[in-house]
This record gives C-alpha cells, structure tokens and sequence, in this order.
C-alpha cells in the first residue's frame, strides 16, 4: 500500500513559508513496500521468479516501489492469501488458479480435467486472448494479472500402488486443493477428496489420514511427498495455470511509469520462471525416480477424460454463459 509523507501543514502565506511548503512538496513519497506472496520455497522455480521480480521493480522504479517476497506461505495458506491481496492487506503474490476458482467463477474453467490437451496449448491459451478474459474477471475481484507461471500438468499419487485405470482410485481418500470441481473430479473416479492446506500434506499423507493427493512433479518433490506416497501415476489430469498478480489496490496508487515497470518485471519474471519450470521438471522427476518413487504411464488415459463427463456436464449446467469459452479453449492450437 501508498505510505506517502502526510505532513500537510496549513501555513501562513508569507515567503518564508512558502519556501518550507516548496521544501516538503519536494520530499519523496516514503518507498512503497510492497509485501508478497509465495507459497513454495525461495529455492523453487516460482521464488527464485518472484525474487528477481521484487529486484528489477526496486531498481526500475529507483526505489519508489520496494517489493518484498514472503516465501513458504508464511503469510497464510493460498485461499486466505488470495483474500488479503484482494482487499490489499497483501500487495502481491503468485497465486494458482485452482483455490482462485470459488472466488473468480470463471477461472473454474482453469480447473476442469483435461480442458488443456497440452502445456503448450495452455501458453498460447493464456498469453493470447482468452487469457485477457480471465485477467478481466480477476480484475473485477480486485486483482491485476500481469503475467502467467507455469505449473505444469498434475497427476495421481498415494501410499498403496499404482493407479492405471478409474478403478484403481476406487475408494482412495485424496487430498485437493480447495475447489468443489476436484471434489467432483476425485467423486466422478470412486475416490473421497478432501480438500487441504498444502502445508499439511506431508504430514496426512504419512499418518494415513489421506491414502493420497495430485501434483506435479516439482511439488511431489519439494514436498517430499515423494518420500510417503511412492505410486505415482501420469495421469496429467490437470494443467493449472498461475498469476503473478498485484492487488488492485496497490496497482492504482502506482504513476502510469511505475506501472510500465512493474508490468515489465512480471512479464520478464514469467518467463525465467517457464525456463527454470522446464528445468526443475526434469531434475524433480529424476530426484524422485532416485530416491525410489515408481513412476507409472498411464496408457489409458481416454478413460479417465470420459470419467469427468459428469463433472463437465454438471459445470456447464450451472455455468451456461461459460460454455463458450471452453469451446474456444478446445478449439486453439
Ligand atoms: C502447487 C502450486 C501451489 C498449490 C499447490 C497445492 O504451485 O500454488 O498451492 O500445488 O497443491 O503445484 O496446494
């Protein structure tokens, strides 16, 4: 938020203080001091972004704006997080669009499995003009999307053995993210989610209070999930995309200059963290693959798409309005 100098004094005219009027009419606004968001580790393709975001926005704005990222969710679990950047008690932050969905409706379409059938088509998706449509309805809920990260794709993993068919998850208790549509997904194979915090995965995982979750491979890795719940299973199920987004408030209190600026670093910042995504993905899965985790293909793969038929079915029912734009979503290459 805007912490400007408040020292507005009435003064007598008179030359004297007319010359102290001018001196604290040239004082500079205090630094605004940005606080952000980030749920993983600052080691993390996202930190080490979101890092390099806060530094160039400091250097571009010659201080004017300085950025400060808050790693492993010590500011809150994502939900509560995406509320305080809403209402400007947070300035900024990485947020995925899965927990996004019951505050963004339209976003919910992000959340649909398999709506992508790539991370590629998800790119030109999201840095094209169906993206504009989501960064319009994030900004009528008070949040400015300046640019994507990648999260690449999502898939099944649990503590009791590889799942290759629907079947297989049949009775699994899973762990999801906060979002009716993954409750319906994880419903619509036989399975009982359970929507929970991140930060408590670990720990459910190994208690056997959860049989299971989904994630990709840089999340089952830093997590250390890995470690309890060793059946992973390619199901790609979902392909999630993430916002660098700056509270409308804090976004509003910036020149159109600064504006320029900090738009340039979220911009520059996506696209170091899409390189270290890519990177990351490939030293994740060989780290897993290392300490013993069983990674499985999952060779049909149309029969978990046509198990979500429900879930699309039940979305467009209450969502008509919405239906077009999944239509234009399954339509770009
Ligand atoms: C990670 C996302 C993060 C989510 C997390 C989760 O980057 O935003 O909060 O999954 O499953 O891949 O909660």
């Amino acid at each position: 938020m805007t912490r400007t100098n408040g020292n507005h004094r009435k003064f007598a005219l008179g030359a004297a203080a007319l010359a102290a009027f001018a001196a604290i009419a040239a004082t500079p606004v205090v630094a605004d001091d940005w606080r952000g968001w980030n749920i993983h580790p600052p080691t993390y393709p996202n930190g080490i972004a979101l890092d390099a975001f806060a530094k160039e926005v400091a250097e571009t704005t010659d201080g004017r704006v300085t950025p400060t990222v808050y790693h492993n969710a010590v500011l809150g679990d994502q939900p509560d997080a995406i509320e305080q950047a809403r209402n400007g008690a947070l300035d900024f932050g990485n947020f995925n669009m899965g927990p996004m969905g019951p505050i963004v409706p339209a976003t919910n379409i992000l959340s649909l499995p398999f709506i992508f059938a790539s991370v590629d088509q998800m790119h030109t998706v999201m840095d094209g003009e169906i993206g504009q449509r989501f960064s319009d309805a994030l900004a009528e809920k008070g949040l400015v999307a300046l640019s994507w990260f990648d999260s690449g794709a999502r898939s099944l993993y649990n503590t009791r053995a590889p799942v290759k068919t629907p079947a297989d998850v049949e009775g699994l208790k899973v762990r999801v993210m906060n979002n009716q549509l993954y409750v319906d997904m994880i419903g619509a194979l036989g399975g009982n989610a359970t929507p929970m915090a991140f930060g408590e995965v670990y720990q459910s995982l190994k208690t056997g209070v959860i049989d299971g979750a989904e994630n990709n491979y840089p999340s089952y890795e830093s997590t250390n999930h890995f470690e309890v719940a060793r059946f992973y299973s390619i199901t790609e199920h979902l392909i999630i995309p993430e916002c660098l987004c700056v509270s409308t408030a804090s976004w509003d209190a910036l020149s159109d200059e600064d504006k320029a600026a900090v738009k340039a670093a979220a911009v520059n910042a996506a696209a170091m963290q899409r390189e270290l995504w890519a990177e990351r993905e490939k030293a994740s899965l060989a780290k897993v693959r290392e300490a013993g985790a069983q990674i499985n293909e999952v060779e049909d793969k149309a029969a978990f798409q046509s198990a979500m038929d429900p879930v699309y079915a039940g979305f467009i029912e209450k969502n008509p309005d919405l239906k077009s734009w999944i239509d234009d979503i399954k339509a770009t290459k």
